[in-house]
């Protein structure tokens, strides 16, 4: 028997929707009626009676349970069918190579992406769109009206649905249909690559690590790298996906994913490793003793990628959030493309992609994608680098520097500072606006201040207006630095400050980007005093 029970609930302050969806500690996230209300508000805001919706998440601890409330209120909100990925397994991109596919109204996607999971971590919620793309700012800002004034929530009261097997079950009218997670999102990315050049490659002895990071994407890595494309068993590491990613911090930078690196960079290293997020949007290259920055990845895709089938035909445009470097603009520049700068977070690239504006888009956070699906997407842009390597049938090392030889090479690092006290690290921002208009002709640490302003963002396709994304300040030497608050984090606030400088000499190629930045860094520091009014004696993190 099943039934819908409206639960009566109080409306919940703080279900303010972030950077990328709605994320928290998980045992908030498990407080009764915490994940039902956003969920209620959600499916109010978008509306989905007879609607077909996508599920899956990335296999984090709270994952399975979440999966049941959210079929059984999907129901009970009179969804026709929802198409959950077995497991309740979906990496982000795949939820979105779904979505479209299926022709779907939207899909629920369960991950607090790279933050680490378990009881005592994080958990998160986004809504993704028709168009397989994150929820633009005016769903969220709906959203988030809704979870301030819900009285109750709408469920199916019914057994949980065996989402191990595969195949259709009811759950009251509704159609619950369990797929195989990689399958469609292995066959939208497959078209887009040479695999016969790539399988070449692999045989002639060319090895590869890709670190799974015990997240979402080892299935998809063993299938496409281990399966299609002829890699020996071994080449994915860490590809069984926990409920707390092996106790890690599935984040593939050079901190988190310092295992993989210190294997790039010792004597026995293979030519190319790769690393994934939590929910497989993410990706960290490295070639042997060779880590490319993500922004500096984006550039070499945008320039190379039609030497992959999909691309074959040039590229519309390449956009890039507001905070990665500007290495993409001159690839853009120089083959006579389109350029976007958004602020950060994947919802912007939406609008532009839709209309044909661009085909690549990138952020300096390892995420890089294409108009293929609607979303970031890990493996794909390891698959391209493949496709790259196996067409050049040079190491990493040598396209990175053939490219900064002809675009010039852009220096770049981000420094986060975690955990901030939020009230300290919002005055600290609110200052530095305040200061911007006497900024300019200014010099701190022996570098003058050419032009500062604050970041807003007109949407060129459907006008609308996002301000307030972040502090820019352009330096003498064409160097910049960029100031924003984090919109991702659980505890407190993190402040990351993005610096990157220019250098055209190919001479002066070959310094340590901490090094041929320390200038800068110690310019923000005379300007802000963070590290003294913070007590801090450095970044958290520095990628
Ligand atoms: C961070 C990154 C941003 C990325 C976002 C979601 O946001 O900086 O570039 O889009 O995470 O990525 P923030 O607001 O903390 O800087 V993921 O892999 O969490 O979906
Ligand atoms: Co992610």
């Amino acid at each position: 028997m099943t039934a819908v029970r409206r639960v009566p609930t109080q409306p919940i302050e703080g279900q303010k929707p972030g950077t990328s969806g709605l994320r928290k500690k998980t045992r908030v996230f498990m407080t009764p009626g915490y994940l039902e209300n956003y969920a209620e508000a959600t499916l109010q805001a978008v509306g989905v009676k007879g609607a077909t919706l996508i599920l899956g998440g990335d296999g984090r601890f709270f994952n399975d349970k979440a999966a049941q409330i959210l079929l059984k209120m999907a129901a009970a909100h009179g969804a026709a069918r929802v198409v959950v990925g077995r497991g309740a397994l979906l990496s982000t991109p795949a939820a979105s190579a779904l979505i479209r596919a299926r022709r779907a109204q939207g899909g629920f996607i369960m991950s607090a992406s790279h933050n680490p999971g378990g009881l005592d971590a994080d958990f998160g919620l986004k809504f993704n769109m028709a168009n397989g793309g994150p929820a633009p700012e005016s769903v969220t800002d709906a959203i988030f009206a809704l979870t301030k004034k819900l009285s109750e929530y709408l469920i199916l009261e019914a057994p949980d649905v065996d989402l191990a097997r595969l195949g259709e079950s009811r759950l009251g009218e509704m159609v619950v249909e369990v797929v195989d997670p990689v399958e469609c999102w292995r066959e939208t990315v497959a078209p887009l690559f040479d695999f016969e050049a790539i399988r070449a490659l692999f045989a002639s002895g060319f090895q590869m690590r890709f670190d799974a990071m015990h997240a979402v994407t080892g299935p998809y890595a063993k299938a496409i790298l281990e399966g299609d494309l002829g890699a020996p068993a071994g080449t994915v590491i860490n590809g069984e996906p926990s409920p707390d990613f092996g106790g890690g911090h599935p984040d593939p930078n050079p901190v988190w994913a310092k295992p993989l690196m210190d294997e790039m960079y010792g004597p026995a290293a293979p030519d190319f490793g790769a690393a994934s997020d939590g929910d497989g949007d993410r990706n960290m290259i490295v070639g042997r003793s060779c880590y490319v920055s993500p922004s500096d990845s984006l550039a070499v895709l945008a320039a190379n990628a039609p030497l992959a089938p999909g691309y074959a035909e040039g590229l519309a445009g390449v956009a890039r959030s507001m905070p990665t470097s500007r290495a993409a603009d001159r690839v853009a520049a120089a083959r006579g493309m389109n350029f976007f700068e958004t602020p950060t977070g994947w919802k912007f690239f939406g609008n532009l992609l839709d209309a044909g504006k661009v085909t690549l888009c990138g952020e300096e956070s390892a995420g890089t994608g294409s108009d293929h699906v609607r979303e970031k997407d890990g493996l794909w842009a390891v698959l391209l680098w493949l496709n790259i390597l196996a067409a050049r049938r040079q190491s990493v090392a040598e396209i990175l520097q053939a490219h900064w030889r002809e675009f010039g090479r852009d220096y770049y690092t981000r420094h986060d500072y975690e955990a901030l006290d939020s009230a300290f690290a919002e005055g600290l921002m609110n200052d530095l606006c305040a200061a911007l208009p006497s900024l300019p002709g200014k010099s701190f640490a022996g570098l003058a201040v050419e032009k500062a302003d604050e970041f807003a963002y007109r949407d060129p396709v459907d006008g609308s207006l996002t301000e307030r994304q972040g502090i820019r300040i352009y330096f003498a030497g064409d160097a910049r630095a960029v100031l924003r608050l984090s919109g991702t984090g659980t505890e407190g606030a993190t402040l990351r400050i993005y610096l990157e400088r220019f250098e055209p000499d190919p001479a002066r190629h070959a310094q340590d980007p901490q090094e041929a930045l320390a200038d800068l860094a110690a310019a923000v520091e005379a300007l802000t005093h963070l590290r003294a009014s913070s007590g801090r004696e450095g970044p958290d993190v520095r990628t």
